[in-house]
């Protein structure tokens, strides 16, 4: 950073202040991760200089040579990872994605079926105070409140009950593998068209650790950023029959120029999780998720559904006395970095919920394994049991940094 630092030492500051707390803390949201060293450099690339309003071969401005080189290498490394039939790797991020989507296939007022917001759903799956729940009309599917996980026979009969037009299974905070097929059989039973959200899983599906859905559903969308460890962004896959309305809804639609830097730094992150050692990186997120679950299961804790088959740990803390907002504060103190969530059926707000929500994507990619996930899950346990004992606090928080620096963040030099 030495020309930022000349330039601009406030910034430069900012930012060395946030490598230090990415590289002592413990990351544990789970859909935060670290990318290589490779994917921050196209990111931080001159293409930021550059506009390409429309689609390589077909573009509004001059100079485009490099651009339709970097984005078509960006499209066939998607459709190759996923075994897409068309992928748009133009949306900005995840939310414009889905409203693109939306846009492309359906007309305002549609009914649509999505999974709830608290019961581990996303604020584009409906929420009736976000554009998807005041454009659409959403009909919300919860997940079972005895065994906490979906009740297919129920999505099924909501679905014959209210036809909708699109059924939507996308999770952000739903800890269990998805049966696609069954998803699929229910929407050609009613005619919907079946769209799938697996931004949180979609490095774990490009890794053959769970199952995909691109061999069944219509339309899939996926962050870039969570376990597929690259840049801040969305792609949308897609069967070639949608592939127009999809292009077109994403731009001019909804979108204007395309982020090509960003668009290079999915190229490279597609390229890296093509290679084996992905598929090794994919399979170990889930070994962790795993034992870290056992872990806090001895704990006492109470996780909803009982574990996971995922990256992702949601934990109900009612049965110990401490809200989700209170145990983020202080997990915060001693670099444990998990946010609060809601838990379904949860008597508390969204503000101050019941829950916390922890995954392992992060830790995963620094090299951590089954032994630094039974440390963690001690830590998290003391914390709780100690969490306004500032001695403790301060003492975890040492042997957390103690740990981490045994395990280097890829592209942050401490
Ligand atoms: N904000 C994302 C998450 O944390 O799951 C979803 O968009």
């Amino acid at each position: 950073m030495s020309d930022l630092k000349t330039s601009d030492p406030k910034v430069a500051e900012i930012l060395e202040a946030e490598m230090k707390r990415q590289a002592e803390g413990i990351e544990l949201i789970p859909s935060e991760n670290y990318v290589s060293q490779a994917v921050l450099e196209a990111n931080g690339s001159i293409f930021t200089n550059k506009y390409s309003e429309g689609y390589p071969g077909k573009r509004y401005y001059g100079g485009q040579e490099n651009t339709d080189r970097v984005e078509n290498l960006a499209i066939e490394r998607a459709k190759e990872l996923f075994g897409a039939e068309h992928a748009n790797v133009q949306p900005y991020s995840g939310s414009p994605a889905n409203t693109a989507i939306y846009f492309a296939l359906l007309e305002f007022g549609d009914t649509v079926m999505g999974l709830k917001l608290d019961h581990g759903g996303h604020i584009t799956h409906g929420l009736p105070i976000a554009f998807s729940g005041k454009a659409y009309n959403f009909v919300q599917y919860e997940v079972d409140k005895e065994t906490g996980a979906l009740d297919y026979d129920e999505i099924e009969k909501l679905a014959v009950e209210h036809k909708p037009k699109m059924i939507v299974a996308g999770f952000t905070a739903y800890p269990r593998d998805i049966d696609w097929k069954r998803f699929k059989e229910i929407a050609d039973k009613v005619g919907a068209i079946s769209f799938a959200d697996i931004s949180h899983t979609a490095g774990l599906i490009a890794g053959k650790a769970l199952e995909s859905p691109v061999p069944y559903f219509d339309i899939i969308m996926t962050t870039t950023h969570k376990t597929l460890r690259g840049p801040r962004g969305a792609i949308i896959l897609c069967k070639e029959k949608y592939a127009k309305a999809i292009n077109r809804a994403v731009f001019p639609g909804l979108q204007g120029g395309p982020h090509e830097h960003i668009i290079a730094a999915k190229a490279v992150a597609f390229g890296e999780a093509l290679k084996p050692e992905f598929q090794e990186y994919a399979a170990q997120v889930i070994t962790n998720a795993r034992h870290l679950a056992e872990k806090l299961t001895e704990h006492g804790f109470e996780l909803v559904s009982g574990g996971t088959d995922t990256h992702l740990i949601l934990v109900d803390l009612t049965n110990k006395n401490v809200p989700g907002k209170q145990a983020q504060v202080a997990l915060d103190k001693v670099g444990i970095t998990l946010n609060k969530n809601t838990v379904p059926f949860d008597q508390r707000s969204p503000f101050d919920p019941s829950g916390i929500r922890l995954g392992t994507p992060a830790v995963t990619t620094r090299g951590m394994k089954e032994p630094e996930m039974e440390k963690i899950a001690g830590w998290i346990k003391e914390v709780i049991d100690n969490i306004e004992d500032e001695d403790t606090l301060t003492r975890i928080k040492k042997e957390v940094e103690e740990m981490c620096a045994g395990f280097p963040v890829p592209g942050i030099k401490v």
